[in-house]
């Protein structure tokens, strides 16, 4: 049995693509938060693959609930794939939660959803690219009106209970050294796969990975001195510097990807 977990930000399209692929009918909304539970359901015509719809989350940080329930069922259980559901029509905002999907070194398909919606406005998304670059299978689709969903579809029996091929996001240098050294004092205590994933918690102060990980005196005084030296660097709190790496990272991913109309009309005049 293999399971795939539905993650992205809320209002992304998740509960629809999930009846899509479940062929259920849980109820859709236009509001945030509606999947507070989370529902599953057999893969279509695939008794040996299980879709779970997880609570619609901008972010795998342990200030809400929803946060709480999607990164502990990510961290803890382990799917054999996720698929991030994005909303096309917001695509820098929902890759803040791709990057952090990533950090997690699970299998990972990226759903772009609502390509419907974007194909009636100005931008032009190259999705070949935006795979390319994040390293990561891209399938553009619209969920409400069932386009690409079988492809979709194939991805998911494809990539699930495979090993994640892509690299991490490599993050600016001084940035990437605090978090090698963080992950020294965490080797052999934290599984290796896993050990970005924590270096970087660890790095944002997550107080739920401070309380849950054990540590010693020494290796915790060593992993402060880390995170104060780089807040020094940064003039700028540790979880900030995390927050911003990520999103210049997102900039520069859809600075190449990302065509807007305007840009043409620019260059013409
Ligand atoms: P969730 O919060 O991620 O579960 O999102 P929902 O599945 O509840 O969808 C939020 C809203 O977006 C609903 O009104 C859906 O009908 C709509 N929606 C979902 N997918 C698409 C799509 O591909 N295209 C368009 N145009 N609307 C969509
Ligand atoms: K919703
Ligand atoms: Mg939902």
């Amino acid at each position: 049995m293999k399971t795939v977990a539905l993650a992205g930000n809320p209002n992304g399209g998740k509960t629809t693509l999930f009846n899509r692929l479940t062929g259920a009918h849980q109820m859709v909304g236009n509001w945030p938060g509606v999947t507070v539970e989370s529902k599953s359901g057999y893969l279509q015509g695939e008794n040996s693959i299980i879709i779970q719809d997880l609570p619609g989350t901008y972010s795998l940080s342990p200030y809400t609930s929803e946060e709480l329930i999607t990164r502990k069922f990510l961290v803890e259980k382990k799917p054999d794939l996720v698929v991030d559901v994005v909303d096309a029509t917001n695509l820098e905002r929902n890759l803040y939660l791709t990057l952090q999907l990533m950090e997690t070194k699970l299998p990972l398909v990226v759903s772009l959803n609502m390509v419907d919606v974007v194909k009636n406005t100005g931008r032009r998304i190259n999705i070949d690219k935006l795979s390319y670059l994040l390293g990561v299978p891209v399938i553009g689709i619209s969920a409400l009106k069932n386009t690409n969903v079988a492809q979709l579809k194939e991805k998911i029996m494809k990539n699930s209970g495979t090993e994640a091929k892509y690299h991490f996001p490599e993050y600016d240098k001084r940035l990437e050294s605090a978090l090698m050294m963080i992950s020294k004092n965490l080797a052999g205590i934290i599984p290796s796969q896993d050990l970005r994933w924590y270096a970087i918690k660890f790095f944002e102060r997550d107080e739920e990975i401070w309380q849950k990980v054990h540590l010693d005196a020494t290796r915790k005084e060593d992993i402060e001195n880390i995170i104060g030296t780089a807040e020094k660097i940064f003039e700028d709190s540790s979880d900030s510097i995390i927050v911003n790496a990520r999103y210049e990272y997102i900039a520069k991913i859809v600075g190449m990807c990302v065509v807007e109309k305007d840009d043409f009309t620019m260059s013409l005049s």
